[in-house]
Parts: C-alpha cells; structure tokens; sequence
C-alpha cells in the first residue's frame, strides 16, 4: 500500500460492517463461539464461577466450565474485504439480560446458541428476537455426547418460524461458526427485502 492506495492501483474500499449478536443460556458456547471466529483477539469479560454462585450457576453438562460472560464478548470477522462483521456475545445468565438492550441497538440480527440437552434455556433468547423483530438464526451446538436431532425436530421443539433457518454447527471451529454468520446476513437480508416488500404494497 502507499499512499493509500493498493498495490494494482485500486482505491482501498471502505468495508460495510455489520453488527450480529450471539445469544442463547448459559454455557451453551457463546464466548467459545466468538473466540473460535474472530480475527483480532477477541475481548472477553469473564468472571470465575464460584463456589457462592453454585444454587443459581447451573453447570450441568458444561461441568469444565470455570468462567462465565458478565458483560459481553467481542470479535471482528471480515467475511469480503468489502464486508466486515462485529460480532457481540451475550451474557448467558439472567442475572445479566439488563444489557441486552444496549447490546442490541443497531444489530442486523443474531444468532441464538442452543443445547439439545437443555433446549428451553434459549427460549428466552429466541423470545426477545421474536418480540422485537431482529431476525435471528438457530445454531444447535453440537456438544460431544448430547444426543443429534434433525433440524426440523429442533424447529418443532422451539416453535420456531419456517422462515427461520437452524442449522448444525461447532462452537469451536472456524470454519462451522462462519458458515453460521453467513447464514445470519443472508437471512437478514431476505428479511429486511420482505419487510421492505410489504410496506411498499
Ligand atoms: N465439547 C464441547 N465443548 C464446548 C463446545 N462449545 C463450548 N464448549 C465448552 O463449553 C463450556 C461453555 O462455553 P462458553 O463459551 O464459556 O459458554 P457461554 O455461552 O459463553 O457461557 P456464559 O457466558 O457463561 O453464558 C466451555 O467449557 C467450553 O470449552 C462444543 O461445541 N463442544
Ligand atoms: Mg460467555
């Protein structure tokens, strides 16, 4: 680069960013997720569970799990050069859903993190998308030893819209958590298309 402008003479582009939010119950992998993606080091504010948080920490299934999200995850993926996500993480405990407001102005949308071992902890996440029209995708974390569902039969157990899409993936591999953003910008973007379709008709 000199003087700003690329090798082969094209001006830099200015890239689209777009903010998506991870949400879902706790330790359904949502750090994990936006660790697992990021191209900067992502910014985390973990807290250690312990021993006083036992009653309301339920670690069930996730019993490795020594830290939990208190306020949120950060990370950066560029998916085109013309196009860069911010992908915000949130908090899984309840304890902690006063910051979900802030975290979700100005999304595009989200993906709501579930566990088939313990699918109704995101009800709750999937609720408040529904509730304020932010279209969300459903990524079932496939967690060694939970048993594997069809996605239909995800869709069924959650209620879910057969426009929203679900799909299987890995919290902790690059490549399956990108597939899932993509998902996420095409959904938005059909979404944003049909809304735009019926206030003009
Ligand atoms: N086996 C397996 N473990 C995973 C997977 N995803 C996450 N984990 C583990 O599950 C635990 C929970 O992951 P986190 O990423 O902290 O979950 P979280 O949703 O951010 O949790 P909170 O912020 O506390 O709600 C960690 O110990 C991870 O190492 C997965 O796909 N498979
Ligand atoms: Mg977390």
């Amino acid at each position: 680069m000199i003087f700003g402008r690329t090798e082969r003479g094209k001006a830099p582009v200015e890239p689209v960013t777009l903010k998506i939010l991870v949400a879902g119950g706790f330790g359904v992998g949502k750090t994990t997720l936006v660790g697992a993606v990021s191209e900067i080091k992502p910014l985390r504010t973990e807290e250690l569970l312990t021993e006083a948080g036992r009653p309301v920490d339920d670690t069930s299934g996730v019993e490795g799990k020594h830290t939990t999200t208190v306020a949120m995850d950060f990370g950066r993926i560029t998916l085109r050069e013309d196009l860069v996500l911010y992908i915000f993480g949130t908090p899984g405990q309840d304890r902690f859903w006063f910051l979900w407001d802030e975290l979700a102005t100005g999304a595009l949308g989200a993906v709501v993190l579930a566990d088939t071992r313990r699918l109704e902890d995101c009800f709750a996440a999937v609720d408040y998308f529904e509730r304020r029209s932010i279209p969300f995708v459903v990524g079932v974390n496939c967690f060694e030893g939970a048993s594997r569902y069809p996605v239909e039969a995800v869709r069924q157990a959650l209620d879910l819209d057969s426009a929203v899409p679900v799909v299987l993936c890995d919290a902790r591999g690059r490549e399956s958590v990108k597939q899932v953003l993509i998902e996420v910008v095409k959904h938005a973007m059909t979404y944003a298309a049909g809304r735009r379709h019926t206030l003009t008709t």
